[in-house]
């Protein structure tokens, strides 16, 4: 898969790739993320890439051609797949749609900021806009950080068995069980029994409680669903 942010601030993405799985995923080749600054693409003397609103509205507006040079320019060079706009108004960005972006080729994430990107942007060359939830963030930034570490992890490849993404929180619209590690007992604080009891039945059965139990009590709504 490979993933192609458009940003003013490119500098806000030096460091939440280069770590963990998703440095893994890229070293082994299973996922690309390319940065591409925005600004380089103004063709006008000053490189900017805001103005003023129009309507007399407070507040500047991200302007069509270094998008739309940008977007058109990297199109031409492959087909993508979507072109998505990070924006606080767009559809809400949950696990069911991680899955299905995970098997998709190519995409575009494009970060918004100021007051909005020209209207014109969303209607000729987006193909879906993404929030990651019900608050305002200052830029798209963070939040594109947040979808592309949520859709390289399901990548085929690039968990192990032992990470595997199907034991996830929210892969079955369930909160995951406790997990516990050694010591058995630290300072009076015990592992469950069961999980030391060798009984892989009980143990199995134990986990899909918790995690029923966990769901009911903080997350009634996904039971419902
Ligand atoms: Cl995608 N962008 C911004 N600016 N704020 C957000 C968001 C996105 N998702 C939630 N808040």
């Amino acid at each position: 898969m490979r993933i192609d942010i458009l940003t003013i601030f490119p500098e806000m993405f030096t460091g939440p790739f280069d770590h963990s799985i998703v440095k893994r995923a890229k070293s082994k080749g299973l996922a690309e993320i390319v940065i591409h600054n925005i600004r380089d693409y103004a063709n006008n003397k000053h490189k900017n890439v805001d103005d003023y609103g129009f309507g007399g509205d407070a507040g500047m507006v991200m302007m069509i051609q270094p998008i739309a040079d940008l977007i058109e320019k990297l199109q031409s060079e492959r087909t993508y797949d979507e072109v998505i706009f990070m924006t606080p108004d767009g559809i809400l960005f949950e696990q069911s749609i991680a899955n299905q972006l995970s098997l998709k080729g190519n995409i575009i994430l494009l970060c918004g900021h100021y007051k909005g990107i020209d209207e014109r942007i969303r209607e000729h060359l987006i193909t879906m806009e993404l929030s990651i939830g019900d608050y305002v963030l200052s830029g798209g930034e963070l939040a594109a950080a947040v979808v592309s570490d949520a859709l390289i992890r399901l990548i085929p490849g690039v968990l192990n068995d032992e990470t595997s993404a199907l034991s996830d929180s929210f892969q079955d619209k369930l909160l995951s069980a406790p997990v516990y590690t050694r010591p058995a007992e630290y300072k009076g604080w015990k592992v469950p029994d069961v999980l030391l009891s060798g009984n892989d039945k009980a143990i199995r059965q134990w986990q899909m409680d918790q995690a029923v139990d966990r769901t009911k009590k903080r997350r009634p709504g996904l039971l419902e669903s």
